[in-house]
């Protein structure tokens, strides 16, 4: 008997791979673990007669001569699946998109850093010239959309896209999909969100905006990790924590979710006991109290983080600058020598204005030339610290339409940054 099989807390990637694998496997029983996404459960109870799906109390694991894995390589992540750990003759086939190293050795992998396990079955089914009928589009089309935020998070590879086309092609249905991958938020997330949206603070580590939330929560709360992510997109930090504390039994759920590469909330988590991605992550503290909860988070997180980019790292410098009594003559030939646009007028080291080639137009005769620069810059300077975020740089010059800002330190220009600088950093191209 072969079967297929994945991880509890099934989300639709993995719900998905295993539909899929019984369709690389003819033959194999898709096996569910008990534990499902509630949206998951939500599709599975609509589709019940189509998906055949049963649980590990429905077998008998002796009769298991062949094990399908899929988005899991890790035998503590299956449901009931211990016994079979040290069966002798075994065959494990296993097709995941995590490539950490797993406890699982099997005799076939298909393992590759996609941004959802279906993407890799996917492309096996349409190189088997496999039939899918709309609803198998529409599932797994759902479980590469939910792993890769739509195709936006940046694990998100170009295999996914093709595999998401395949899928459009086999008539998946993107109502349906919108439908079922909308998150589960309630009434109960409702009034959590609200009171955690109450109470929110932020700090800045090291460039990062972070918040933590305490709260209390009596009883099972599901989706609380979805409440993590709206919180952090409502109040707009880097990186939220939510320690949702459930004094009945004395345990502090740890939810973290970032947007920043630069806070690596997986290690974190995995340093409290639990486990996640760079971005997203959770645990569960046995008797412990929310203030501790919280303490530890501030301890571990300067320890798991990269520094961020600031305006320092992008600044040219030195910057060449003109007095304010310079002729505009003097300017134009800075201004060609230099190649650039514009340029600082300083007066004691002092930034007092900004002239660019714009202001050139209001030179209506030759003679003009010869007057002073302080005529015709712009006497409003905008200026930025060097510890501010690129971010911060760039909204600056949209807001006020400019394209370079001078940084300035102790009433000192030490660079200068441009639109051009801030390009290069949000398309990664800086040099090292
Ligand atoms: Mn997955």
């Amino acid at each position: 008997m072969q079967i297929a099989t994945t991880h509890v807390n099934t989300d639709f990637d993995a719900l998905a791979s295993v539909i899929a694998a019984t369709l690389i496997y003819p033959g194999s029983s898709p096996i569910l673990p008990k534990n499902l996404n509630p949206n998951v459960k939500a599709f599975l109870s609509i589709h019940k007669d189509l998906l055949r799906v049963s649980t590990v109390n429905d077998l008998s694991l002796t009769d298991v001569t062949s094990l399908i894995v899929v988005d899991v390589n890790n035998w503590e992540r299956l449901d009931g699946m211990a016994s079979l750990k040290d069966k002798d003759d075994l065959e494990i086939h296993l097709w995941d998109h995590h490539t950490n190293e797993g406890n699982i050795t099997a005799n076939f992998r298909c393992q590759e850093p996609v941004g959802a396990t279906i993407t890799l079955l996917t492309r096996q089914l349409k190189n088997n010239r496999t039939l899918l009928t709309p609803i198998q589009a529409t599932l797994f089309l759902a479980g590469i959309y939910e792993d890769t935020g739509n195709l936006t998070f940046s694990s998100t590879t170009a295999e996914d896209l093709y595999a998401a086309g395949y899928l459009l092609q086999c008539k998946a249905d993107l109502k349906i999909i919108n439908t079922f991958l909308r998150p589960a938020y309630g009434e109960k997330q409702k009034n959590i969100l609200f009171k955690m949206l109450q109470t929110a603070d932020r700090t800045k580590i090291n460039g990062h905006s972070v918040s933590i939330s305490k709260l209390n929560v009596t009883g099972y709360v599901d989706s609380l990790a979805v409440v993590v992510r709206m919180y952090m997109e409502i109040i707009n930090v880097d990186v939220a924590f939510g320690i949702f504390f459930d004094s009945r039994r004395n345990r502090c759920m740890v939810i973290g979710r970032s947007t920043t590469d630069g806070i690596d909330i997986g290690s974190v988590m995995r340093s409290m006991g639990g486990g996640g991605h760079p971005n997203a992550g959770a645990a569960l503290l046995k008797s412990a109290a929310p203030a501790a909860a919280e303490a530890w988070l501030n301890e571990l997180i300067p320890g798991n983080q990269q520094a961020s980019v600031q305006v320092s790292d992008l600044m040219s410098f030195p910057v060449m600058t003109v007095p304010e009594n310079a002729t505009m003559k003097k300017v134009a030939e800075i201004l060609k020598g230099k190649g650039c646009t514009g340029v600082p007028v300083v007066k004691d080291d002092k930034p007092v204005g900004m002239v660019s080639r714009r202001d050139f137009r209001r030179i209506k005769k030759e003679s003009q030339l010869e007057s002073p620069v302080k005529a015709f810059m712009t006497t409003r300077v905008l200026t930025i610290e060097p510890g501010k975020s690129p971010m911060q740089a760039a909204q600056l010059m949209v807001k006020h339409d400019i394209g370079r800002l001078p940084v300035v330190e102790n009433n000192r220009i030490i660079g200068i940054v441009t639109r051009s600088d801030a390009m290069l950093y949000f398309y990664d191209l800086l040099p090292d």
